[in-house]
């Protein structure tokens, strides 16, 4: 039979199969496909299972459309598996309480484009109004909406709201991210009346240090609809980008850059650069190109 891993806590597992959650445990041995990943076994993971004595047992994993990862550590050449088969992601971001930097923003959409994992941007508590938070929320709305992504106004305590939502991921693997305060789980609660995560909570067990060990978690709101829980894609690794492939995940920069002299071109203090003289026409925000020059920073050489 098969099924869809929805938790993993390394040892043990749940799946949903037909409509129902199951545990399960690792039979021995799984192949995995040649990703060096200290995890077989990921949330979104299609999986055969056996059922012997009353128990589940996965014997092996469908091939992956695509895989968020991280890594384990540092210095490790290792990964750890976050989540799979994803069809898109919302971020979750608002202007204040808490207030979420645009650096934070750039470094989530490159990373998701990177996975080839579309991102929609929900500009929530649009309820709220002071006028200091409208301003930035009209600069996020502006600045995102100019670069071609899909980005919203929203509030969670509206019921409209949630109805649009409840479209966008109909029939579809949909991760959530955003900082904490931003309300993830409240959008959760509210698309499905089986979730019911703690609002208000800083959940899980992300962001407490780098040796914590931490899986997403994905939940059923129907048969063909899954919304998986992650953090911000922050210490996600940017695994199979090279330097000089960065700036195609930049639109702004992609649209510019086959006029780059160098066609290895990254943008630093190359002649006759493209994307230096769109910067100093200002037709490429200081912002984007600095958020560029610090995830460069990361990557390694090609
Ligand atoms: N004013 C307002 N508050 C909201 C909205 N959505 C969530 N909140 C509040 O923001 C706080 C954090 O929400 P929560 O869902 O726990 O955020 P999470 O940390 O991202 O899961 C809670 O007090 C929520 O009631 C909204 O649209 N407008
Ligand atoms: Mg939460
Ligand atoms: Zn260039």
């Amino acid at each position: 039979m098969k099924g869809i891993v929805s938790k993993s806590t390394g040892s043990w597992y749940k799946v949903y199969i037909d409509g129902r959650e199951v545990d399960a445990r690792l039979r021995g041995k799984i192949r995995t496909q040649n990703l060096k990943s200290t995890n077989p076994v990921t949330v979104g993971d299609v999986v055969f299972l056996d059922v012997q004595d009353e128990e589940y047992l996965i014997k092996g994993v469908e091939d992956r459309k695509n895989c968020i990862v991280r890594k384990s550590n540092k210095l490790s050449k290792q990964y750890q598996l976050i989540a799979s088969n994803i069809d898109q992601a919302l971020l979750v971001v608002t202007p204040a309480y808490p207030y979420t930097p645009m650096g934070f923003i750039d470094r989530y959409l490159i990373t998701a484009s990177a996975y080839h994992i579309p991102v929609i941007i929900l500009i929530n508590k649009s309820d709220l109004n002071e006028p200091k938070l409208s301003a930035y929320r009209d600069e996020l709305q502006a600045t995102y909406l100019g670069l071609g992504y899909d980005c919203r106004l929203m509030s969670f305590l509206s019921e409209s709201d949630i109805e649009e939502v409840q479209k966008l991921i109909q029939s579809k693997t949909t991760v959530i991210s955003g900082n904490s305060g931003v309300g993830k789980s409240t959008l959760a609660n509210a698309i499905s009346a089986g979730i019911d995560q703690k609002i208000g909570e800083i959940s899980s067990s992300y962001d407490k240090g780098q040796h914590t060990t931490t899986f997403a978690q994905m939940f059923v709101v129907n048969p063909d609809t899954f919304i998986i829980d992650t953090p911000g894609l922050k210490d996600f690794g940017l695994v199979h980008l090279k330097k000089n492939q960065l700036s195609h995940y930049f639109p702004e920069m992609k649209a510019v850059l086959e006029n780059c002299k160098f066609n290895n071109c990254i943008h630093l203090e190359e002649p006759e650069c493209a994307v230096i003289k769109e910067l100093e026409k200002g037709n490429i925000a200081e912002s984007r190109y600095l958020n560029y020059l610090n995830m460069l920073d990361e990557l390694d050489q090609a």
